[in-house]
């Protein structure tokens, strides 16, 4: 399984284009398996369809817990780093872990649940959300980890698109020198989630919440009742493992669906080779369990390989803005993985804050969630890897469960802000807007990729055709990622972003129709279109066009309503940094927006709009530009 040069690389990736099935069953051969699994792969990208290892059983946490009793009973698997630094940091080992996990596996199955049932997770970070994953995995049921910076009404669509039965959450949650409700959101959203028939609430801040008879438990006092023995459930390779919303260009988030073989096997194999992990050594991944990332290389990736993953709760910039690098030399960190936007963030504050910090644990420096710039690479291999860390820039999505394009730690030869090449197993492809191949060298496209890996998307949780037309009609007989992508002489991707209408703002998903839904639920509001723009730390920030019915009596008084509605409808992250009000939106005779000019506007490039012609009344271009002069 581990890749340990340059020729090993070049080795396994054409072994996984030759013989892709060979290549993938010796790998996933180096797990438990309650029943091994005799085909590999069976796929279609016309009538999408993929199956890998589709007749064995196995169960994710059998290889992530229970493989490891055997070895390293006493060595951390989770090392929890709380909000405030003074407060004590908590280690489960894997035994410890192993227990806990068994015993909620026990509280869920008390309550009802049982293969197959989907469990809502609105957690803060704290090891109890990891061990609720890892419980629901153990019994098969299906987790739906929902972003703990989300509104209600986010909560609610999610637990009504998959009709989860049960939520797990705590009274509130600290970050920073901020406490925020947990529960109280819980019960918001419940108001509308007929499907839900249990709350299971952790203590963390000790807030008054309310308990509602017959409904809300305490998970202290279920998980005290609780025994530890819990067998693994078998499950089907194909079974689904868990479901993750994610935003796209249109309509609200769709759940992305993995299913459990595939998963396992492409996470543990991608966490081990990328980051060149080594029996000890301590991985601070900075992502929220609610992300992809977290899933991925927070829980599941560190632990199938038997690794330290540190959980931390707060934010980097408390109780300063050197709070990563307390943690790294606290927990003597060697692997670091972390978003642009915070590498960013944190360069702003300037290198003071790194005087007297000893970073000198660290071997590997990872980025994952948007296109890293030059500027920021440098300073994160100059100033936080000493410049002697290799920067692993990992591309990579919600509906690819893993690292998909991305150097392998210290065997890729580096370039600042490419991803360079990719992993065994992916074979990408660029094409033009009419799906023709480009090839060569030096060429810029649509990143597609034309073969399935293990952790690819299954379906869009109950509307595969959705998952179907979202990824695999643009370009039939490919996946589309959605990405604009750049492939250079030597070969080496660079992830130029998104070519839809998607933005990443600090590394988050929201699509430009999620806001607009949301903004254009304000009262008042007739029409509204949302566009990115390039901001300096966030990568991307959200510019909002407005149209109100009449002209606003005070103007920054309706912008502050309308960002309280859009962090109600979708929560704070989506909150527009700009909001200018129109009269008009240059729309097309058919009544398309023409966001390539709103884009320009919010830019500031008001002198090469390009072909205007085609709009419904051109003047409107000039109201706009004015407005945002
Ligand atoms: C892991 C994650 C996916 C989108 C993806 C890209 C962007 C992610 C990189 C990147 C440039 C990278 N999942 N993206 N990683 N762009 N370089 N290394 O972020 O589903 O939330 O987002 O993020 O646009 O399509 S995600």
């Amino acid at each position: 399984m581990r890749i340990n040069s340059l020729q090993e690389y070049h080795e396994a990736y054409s072994l996984s284009v030759e013989k892709p099935e060979e290549f993938w069953a010796n790998i996933a051969n180096e797990f438990d398996w309650i029943k091994p699994f005799t085909k590999v792969l069976d796929w279609s990208f016309d009538d999408y369809s993929v199956k890998w290892f589709e007749d064995g059983q196995m169960n994710i946490t059998a290889n992530a817990l229970d493989r490891h009793l055997k070895t390293i009973p006493d060595q951390a698997a989770i090392v929890y780093e709380p909000n405030e630094p003074g407060d004590e940091a908590i280690t489960l080992t894997y035994r410890q872990l192993h227990a806990r996990v068994c015993k909620f596996s026990n509280v869920l199955k008390a309550q009802g649940v049982k293969k197959g049932d989907r469990v809502c997770i609105y957690m803060p970070m704290i090891p109890e959300l990891a061990i609720a994953v890892l419980a629901c995995a153990r019994i098969g049921a299906i987790h739906s980890v929902v972003f703990g910076g989300f509104s209600a009404q986010s909560i609610s669509d999610r637990i009504n698109d998959s009709l989860c039965k049960i939520v797990i959450t705590t009274d509130g949650a600290v970050r920073g020198n901020k406490t925020i409700p947990m529960k109280e959101t819980v019960d918001d959203a419940l108001l509308s989630c007929p499907s839900v028939e249990t709350v299971i609430v952790k203590t963390r801040t000790k807030t008054p919440v309310s308990m509602l008879k017959g409904r809300d438990l305490w998970w202290e006092e279920e998980e005290a009742q609780a025994s530890a023995d819990c067998a693994p459930e078998p499950m089907n390779a194909e079974d689904p493992l868990f479901i993750l919303y994610t935003s796209g260009s249109t309509g609200k988030p769709k759940g992305v669906v993995h299913t459990c073989g595939g998963y396992m096997v492409y996470t543990a194999y991608t966490f081990a080779n990328v980051f060149q992990y080594n029996p000890g050594d301590v991985f601070f991944c900075t992502a929220d369990i609610g992300w992809i990332t977290g899933h991925s290389y927070l829980v599941y990736g560190p632990l199938l390989n038997g690794a330290i993953s540190v959980l931390f709760e707060g934010i980097p910039t408390y109780p300063d803005a050197g709070r990563f690098w307390d943690i790294i030399k606290r927990h003597q960190v060697n692997i670091f993985y972390t978003a642009p936007t915070a590498i960013r963030s944190l360069m702003g504050f300037g290198d003071e804050v790194l005087e007297g910090k000893d970073l000198s644990s660290l071997r590997v420096l990872g980025s994952v969630g948007e296109p890293i710039n030059e500027e920021a690479w440098q300073w994160y291999h100059e100033k936080i890897g000493q410049g002697n860390c290799p920067i692993v820039d990992t591309w990579w999505q919600t509906e690819t469960g893993g690292l998909m394009i991305s150097p392998i730690a210290g065997i890729t030869p580096l370039k600042p802000a490419f991803a360079t090449l990719p992993l065994p197993g992916v074979q990408p492809i660029l094409v033009d807007e009419n799906g023709k191949e480009i090839e060569g060298n030096g060429v810029n496209g649509n990143l597609c990729i034309k073969y399935p890996w293990p952790s690819i998307i299954r379906t869009t949780y109950g509307d595969h055709e959705r998952c179907k037309t979202t990824y695999f009609s643009t370009y039939p007989g490919l996946y589309f990622t959605g990405d604009g992508c750049m492939r250079d002489e030597d070969g080496y991707y660079r992830i130029t972003g998104r070519v839809d209408d998607v933005m990443n703002i600090s590394g988050h998903r929201i699509g430009t129709a999620e806001v607009e839904n949301a903004i254009n639920m304000h009262t008042g509001v007739i029409e509204s279109a949302v566009v990115g723009f390039p901001h300096d730390v966030k990568g991307q920030g959200i510019y909002a066009y407005v149209i109100c019915e009449h002209p606003t009596i005070n103007d920054d008084l309706t912008r502050k309503d309308i960002l309280a509605t859009v962090a109600r409808v979708i929560g704070p992250i989506a909150k527009p940094d700009k909001i200018q009000f129109v009269t008009g939106l240059p729309k097309t005779r058919s009544g398309k927006i023409m966001r390539r000019i709103l884009r320009k506007v919010a830019e500031g490039e008001f002198g090469s709009l390009g072909d205007t012609s085609t709009l419904l009344d051109p003047s409107v271009v000039d109201s706009i530009i004015a407005g945002a002069l």
